[in-house]
């Protein structure tokens, strides 16, 4: 499945348990020695929540949400029976999430409080870190850091297509500031309500979208000035809406989308394929 480009396999582990070993996501989510994807979605039973949904990143870590994940587990889950209502609830790491569907694979998604606190992010800042100057191997710029649940470190930039998001997005993912590393937002404000971003994600690399990030920079873009509460974002692979509403929830609006089915054996997963 996909979300704006960004692509999951996605494995319904709701009747067999799928408990794979580290390295299967490196091998399914390669695209030459696997089947290719930027994560690996697990659905599962939960007892908290219509379903649980875990997060593989191709590195093996484990995401504590996924924005555009949860807009392709709620069409998943609809549309095979899963779940026969268009509103449900997600246990994740990040907490309970609810996502429902509004029509044409689109979902919109209640994706809770941001959260500012530079600690809890998790930083090694004290307070809030909002246009905190930052410096890191091979560069220097100010940067705003939120969690949706996971961590994201936002730049605003004049011109998107300047930026080395390619050097700077790993470099600024593994400087020690960030105690569980950090997604990473290169932003360009288009104007009030709009804006251009593209993500290096933590244990992921360049991908077509992100829906936390999308969150992330709206977050960010209010908190420095530069954005309205409500505004959309688009990514390489698609436009998400999102909205930082008055009681302090942030909502995603996007598309999700199914690819294929398909069947492989675990035990055909050889994970000493992929090269490093
Ligand atoms: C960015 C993401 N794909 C989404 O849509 O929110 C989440 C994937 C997990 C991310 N790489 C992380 O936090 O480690």
């Amino acid at each position: 499945m996909h979300g704006a480009g960004n692509d999951f396999v996605l494995v319904d582990a709701t009747r067999k348990p799928f408990r794979p070993a580290a390295g299967v996501s490196r091998k399914l989510c390669d695209r030459h020695f696997g089947v290719g994807a930027d994560q690996v979605l697990i659905l599962e039973r939960s007892r908290h929540a219509d379903l649980r949904m875990r997060i593989l990143n191709p590195d093996g870590s484990e995401a504590e949400m996924c924005g555009n994940g949860i807009r392709c587990a709620v069409l998943y889950a609809r549309t095979r029976g899963l779940v026969k209502k268009d509103e449900m609830s997600f246990e994740t790491r990040a907490g309970i999430i609810r996502p429902r569907l509004i029509g044409d694979g689109r979902a919109r998604v209640d994706m809770g409080e941001p959260v500012l606190d530079a600690e809890k992010i998790p930083t090694r800042g004290r307070g809030r870190v909002i246009e905190a100057p930052f410096k890191f191997d091979g560069g220097r710029a100010i940067v705003t850091c939120v969690s949706m649940g996971n961590p994201h470190c936002v730049l605003f930039v004049d011109d998107l297509a300047e930026v080395p998001a390619g050097t700077w997005g790993p470099a600024i993912e593994r400087h020690p500031f960030f105690p569980r590393r950090t997604n990473v937002e290169f932003v360009q404000v288009l104007g009030p309500d709009r804006v251009r971003a593209t993500v290096w994600e933590r244990g992921a690399g360049l991908t077509l979208a992100c829906g936390t990030g999308a969150c992330a920079v709206v977050v960010a873009g209010v908190l420095t000035g530069r954005l309205r509460r409500s505004a959309t974002v688009t990514l390489p692979g698609g436009v998400l809406d999102i909205e930082w509403a008055p009681d302090n929830r942030v909502f995603m609006a996007g598309p999700a989308a199914f690819v294929f089915d398909g069947n492989f054996k675990v035990e055909d997963v050889k994970v000493g394929d992929v090269p490093n």
